[in-house]
């Protein structure tokens, strides 16, 4: 099942397209005929999937669906969806909104058109059972007499970790566990695994022309890819909770790393920065104290280091590796922060050091259809590569659509390799 990623509302200012010249009158008429039958595929595909299911899985649908109006805003806790349903009517609907706020149990129960006494509740989570910045979901459940909970998937919080169920049976509900359960592990991908391994999950993004280049031979880079795709990506900033970059993608493009959209919620910026070279001029600096920048450092250069903090960026200090901050200490320490994900967005040094160190869980590829050659210019990873093609990164669960002109191919880092 496909489910939706979520709206994004304003055009991005600056929509330059790479190399417009030389778009010609066949690839106009190749992309008019994409553009009549490619939105077909996936609402076909739904619609399909629509007769297939059965009352439990469209209730579970809609609760997905309802879940996802929280990407962004809920991290590091989950997106959750609930649907309540009696006598076949849906009589409340509710998701998990923003971090600290009201569950999506209780949000779903106050949002209940009549009495929910024995009625039926669709959720994507299991129901917490534990006071954190909320009451426990299953107190709510239990005093509103509903009869039956249906569950997606199972809560790996150590709070909770199947309390919740007990809990709702001791009390004589019903509870019927897995229904579409792999769509709702996957739609809290980042939670399951922050929760599980205390570590953020990394997110490696580029754009890249067709021949593998991020930029020309003399570095310009503005723009690979076309309007929706950065658009997209923009929403990806959005939906991580850090953006990471080194310190020559700063230099290179003086990157402000936001969404560029006032709806979204802009990520922790991050600049990988061993001997603290940023200049004090950067847009990143210059907007520390609007929207948070770490720098990761190996450098003991206090009067910089004054400097950068009297500035509002936040000054990390990492071990080295080889003379580099080391970037398995730094995801650690990123994640004792309560960031539950990273989006690296390069440059290919920095993300080499990801890939050697086996710190990436998922890779998005925006693919322009644009060649560059150049021997020298800069391709998505740098550093050593892999000596063999058998030791390359294996993605899984793949997965592709276009954006405009330009494609996104993404995949999740096959854990064996090989
Ligand atoms: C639910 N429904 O909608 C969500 C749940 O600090 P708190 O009180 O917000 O609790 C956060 C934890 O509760 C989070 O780590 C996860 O285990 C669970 N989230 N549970 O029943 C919800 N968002
Ligand atoms: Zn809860």
């Amino acid at each position: 099942m496909q489910v939706p990623t979520g709206g994004i509302a304003h055009e991005p200012k600056g929509t330059n397209r790479w190399n417009s010249d030389a778009d010609s009158k066949v690839w106009m008429e190749e992309a008019s005929l994409k553009k009549l039958w490619m939105p077909w595929i996936p609402g076909l595909f739904l619609f399909l999937r629509g007769f297939c299911m059965d009352g439990k899985e469209k209730y579970m649908a809609l609760a997905l669906s309802l879940a996802e109006r929280g990407r962004g805003w809920t991290s590091p806790n989950p997106m959750v969806g609930a649907v309540i349903v009696k006598d076949g009517r849906i009589i409340g609907e509710g998701w998990h909104e923003k971090y600290g706020e009201k569950h999506a149990e209780r949000n779903a129960l106050d949002s209940a058109t009549e009495s929910v006494e024995g009625a039926t509740m669709y959720v994507t989570l299991e129901p917490c059972s534990h006071y954190g910045k909320q009451p426990p979901c299953t107190d709510a459940i239990i005093e509103a007499r509903l009869k039956k909970v249906v569950v997606g998937s199972g809560d790996p919080n150590p709070l909770v970790n199947g309390r919740g169920f007990e809990i709702l049976k001791n009390h004589g509900i019903e509870v019927e566990y897995g229904v579409l359960e792999g769509e709702c592990k996957a739609l809290n991908k980042h939670f399951f695994h922050y929760i599980t391994n205390k570590k953020p999950y990394v997110s490696l993004k580029y754009a890249m022309t067709v021949d593998g280049k991020s930029a020309t031979e003399e570095g310009v880079s503005k723009w690979i890819t076309g309007e929706e795709a950065r658009r997209d990506a923009h929403f990806l900033r959005h939906s991580h909770m850090a953006i990471m970059v080194g310190i020559n993608t700063v230099r290179l493009d003086d990157p402000v790393l936001t969404c560029h959209d006032p709806a979204l919620r802009d990520p922790v910026r991050i600049v990988v920065d061993s001997n603290l070279d940023i200049p004090l001029s950067s847009k990143l600096v210059e907007s520390a104290r609007e929207v948070p920048l770490l720098i990761a450092t190996v450098s003991n250069d206090e009067e910089k280091r004054g400097k950068l903090e009297s500035s509002g960026c936040k000054v990390l200090s990492i071990p080295s590796s080889g003379g580099k901050v080391d970037v398995v200490r730094l995801t650690g320490e990123i994640g004792k922060m309560g960031i539950d994900s990273i989006l690296v967005e390069g440059g290919g040094t920095l993300s080499w050091s990801f890939v050697e160190n086996g710190l990436v869980d998922h890779v998005y590829a925006y693919i322009a259809p644009t060649l560059l050659g150049g021997r020298n210019a800069l391709t998505p990873l740098m550093g050593k590569g892999f000596p063999s093609p058998d030791d390359g990164l294996f993605l899984e669960n793949t997965s592709i659509k276009a954006l405009g002109r330009d494609y996104l191919l993404e995949g999740d880092v096959k854990c064996s390799q090989g």
